[in-house]
């Protein structure tokens, strides 16, 4: 009886997976022009990058540090200095929300330009654009803090990105991330392929049972590292988790590239939304790229 279910769910994954491929082809076609445009940017953006940080199909991740940025040396201090301060303020706290937390708002975008500097860095956008084939369109980009806590909820449970069948996404420790400190835990795409095989691919959470019926512990790679260590995942590809059972703060800049005709715009970004067009006149003018990673419409 166990068998038949999974052998249902195999297919049920196989199916979806395929249907998801499928929408995503079909905006690629109905929206041509964006896709021409992204195919173009990228080429170019590509060029830019020295490809020091790169991420391959098999592995679906790439380590790096913010050394590996040219970004000067004050970037990462100030980027410390404002996530200790942003915690400490009671009114950017968001209530009733599961971990983890995001604490910038809009206009440190422009009080703080350091941080798109790093978001929307030549090399790490090389990167990005080498892997997905395209210029993106930038989804998301947060502070995430999570405090010490015993929640299994939510993103603490494994599970994949839905925006698209690959998306790219940067976490950049503020802080040193230890193994308690509460990583992102994910698996590599190749592993996360095994998952899918035995158990079937859903967007739904997997319970880690489910997980190491297919994988070792020991294929699970964590975000750790001293501050201004980074990962660029793919979290469509990668199963993951993060925020789980904490015993210390976790700190991190986390910003999320998915391809604008991608099978699933998923919810608005409360940081970026209400600022894009402003952000991309005031700051971009002369730069197609970056215009049109911030403001290429879902
Ligand atoms: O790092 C975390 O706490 C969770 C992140 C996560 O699940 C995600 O970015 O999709």
């Amino acid at each position: 009886m166990k068998r038949e279910a999974t052998v249902k769910s195999v297919i049920k994954g196989r199916i979806e997976r395929t249907l998801r491929k499928g929408i995503r082809f079909g905006r690629s076609i109905a929206r041509g022009s964006i896709e021409v445009k992204a195919i173009r940017l990228g080429t170019q953006a590509v060029a830019r990058g020295t490809g020091r940080v790169g991420i391959t199909d098999d592995a679906g991740y790439a380590k790096f540090s913010i050394g590996d940025l040219t970004v000067g040396d004050t970037s990462l201090p100030l980027l410390q200095r404002l996530a200790q301060e942003w915690i400490a303020t009671p009114e950017r706290h968001p209530t009733g929300k599961r971990f983890p937390l995001n604490v910038m708002q809009p206009e440190d975008l422009f009080t703080y330009p350091e941080i798109l500097d790093v978001a929307l860095h030549d090399e790490l956008l090389a990167a990005v654009c080498g892997y997905l084939g395209q210029a993106p369109r930038l989804f998301n980009i947060a502070l995430w803090w999570t405090p010490p806590n015993e929640t299994l909820k939510g993103s603490q449970l494994y599970h994949y990105d839905h925006r698209d069948t690959r998306q790219a996404k940067l976490f950049l420790n503020l802080n040193d991330v230890g193994p308690e400190s509460g990583p992102l835990h994910f698996l590599p795409a190749r592993m996360s392929d095994r998952v899918n095989a035995n158990v079937g691919y859903s967007q739904d959470r997997y319970t880690d049972e489910e997980v190491f019926a297919a994988v070792q512990p020991g294929d699970v790679v964590r975000t750790m590292g001293p501050a201004g260590s980074a990962f660029l995942v793919d979290t469509a590809r990668c199963l993951h988790f993060g925020s789980r059972g904490n015993k210390y703060d976790r700190l991190l800049l986390m910003v999320s590239f998915a391809r604008a005709n991608g099978v699933d715009g998923g919810p608005s970004c409360p940081v970026l939304d209400p600022v894009r067009e402003r952000l991309a006149s005031e700051r971009y003018g002369m730069d197609e790229l970056r215009r049109f990673i911030l403001t290429v419409a879902k």
